[in-house]
């Protein structure tokens, strides 16, 4: 069995370091990024510690689908009725710094396309 590696996401899941918890439920976590590129930065968290999209497994299905959902449902906490930016990287090329799989989500002001 592979074991997947402790980040400090699992450390927030644990209540072992503070972290500011907009949406919580049996399977996902959602609070606001420490360093926000966005009035509003918010990540969206499995309980599960799934590495990344690339090492999700085809029984991760309805975990990433709720997952989205919840997306939709922070989003509509945060009052981002203007739209927003969902982002989730991946591995070293995608900008990775947690592996611990999240979802950003970026609102609150006009985003600009392409990213860097
Ligand atoms: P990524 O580059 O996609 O792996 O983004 C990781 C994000 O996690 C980054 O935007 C900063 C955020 N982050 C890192 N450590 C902490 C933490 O301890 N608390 C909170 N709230 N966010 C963190």
């Amino acid at each position: 069995m592979t074991l997947t590696p402790d980040t400090i996401f699992g450390k927030i899941i644990r209540r072992e370091i503070p972290a500011n918890i907009v949406y919580e439920d049996e399977l996902a976590l959602a609070f606001t990024d420490v360093n926000p590129q966005a009035p509003t930065h918010i990540l969206v968290i499995p309980k599960k510690p799934i590495v990344n999209l690339a090492t999700a497994q085809a029984e991760d299905q309805l975990l990433l689908g709720h997952l989205l959902l919840t997306v939709q449902k922070v989003a509509q906490i945060a009052g981002l009725e203007q739209g927003y930016r969902v982002v989730m990287n991946t591995g070293q090329d995608g900008g990775q710094t947690v592996y611990h799989l999240h979802i950003h989500i970026l609102g609150g002001r006009s985003l600009s396309w392409p990213p860097g």
